[in-house]
């Protein structure tokens, strides 16, 4: 098993970060009785707790292999495709839900999602030439852009029914899901996967954490912050059910 170097310092600081992301959103939940608010809890509660362990095996080395190109090794933290692969989808939910995304809205992102973190590790692990590498980079960034667009498509439909609290929050949320998603495939090129060599390993690691941080912690405390966007967010879903679930009457 390879040893992390110092780069271990950014993936301690990630599991602090994490566990006390974890920590804080756990007690915050605790006393939320309502289903609807609840579910927003133990989806955000789960996408830091798995990033908090997948910072833990990295840091201990766990997570690290060794992949050789020509007479190049590169070190590739492959736990962070299995954390993303479980938490990505996790935090589409979450907007998806604030939003009162249709089902197969839900399940095109998901899946497009769990296409790009797999197309990105076969990316990281490949040995066959840099150039192959890169092109799996380049399949993964079209799913990507594919989950960009519906996504953007899908919020925005949703918009037209949302109070204007929760549009405003879907927004914000919405708008940092965008900037951040699209410097991980900018992190990645540059970084060890890319083998072009711009930035080592130990900004890498610290770009990523950053990243992290931000897209996991950052995004669960704009989304959780307010307990009444969340209510009026789960009232104006129940009503579009109802409505859904309501036959037409004959006149129709
Ligand atoms: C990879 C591989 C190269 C191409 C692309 C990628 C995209 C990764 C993304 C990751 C998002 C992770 C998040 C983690 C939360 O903590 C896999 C780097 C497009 C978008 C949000």
């Amino acid at each position: 098993m390879a040893q992390p170097g110092p780069e271990s310092i950014w993936l301690w600081i990630g599991t602090i970060g994490m566990t006390l992301g974890t920590l804080a959103f756990v007690a915050r939940g605790w006393s939320v009785k309502d289903p609807e608010q609840q579910r927003f809890y133990i989806i955000t509660i789960f996408i830091t707790a798995i990033a908090s362990a997948a910072y833990f095996a990295m840091a201990t080395g766990f997570g690290l292999t060794e992949v050789t190109l020509g007479n190049a090794t590169l070190d590739i933290y492959w736990a962070r495709y299995a954390d993303w692969l479980f938490t990505t989808p996790l935090l589409l939910l979450d907007l998806a839900l604030l939003a009162g995304a249709s089902r197969n809205t839900i399940y095109t992102l998901v899946g497009l999602d769990v296409f790009m973190i797999v197309t990105g590790l076969v990316g990281a692990l490949v040995t066959s030439s840099p150039a192959i590498r890169i092109v799996w980079w380049g399949i993964s960034c079209a799913a990507l852009v594919f989950l960009l667009y519906f996504l953007v498509k899908a919020l925005s439909e949703a918009a037209t029914q949302q109070s204007e609290r929760v549009r405003s929050l879907t927004k914000t949320l919405r708008n940092m899901l965008i900037v951040l998603w699209v410097a991980y495939p900018i992190v990645w090129i540059l970084g060890t996967e890319g083998t072009i060599g711009i930035l080592p390993l130990y900004w890498e690691t610290a770009a990523f954490m950053v990243l992290d941080l931000t897209a996991k912690v950052g995004f669960g405390i704009v989304l959780l912050r307010s307990h009444s966007v969340l209510d009026e967010a789960a009232a104006q879903v129940r009503t579009a059910e109802t409505a859904e679930a309501t036959p037409r009457s004959s006149a129709d």
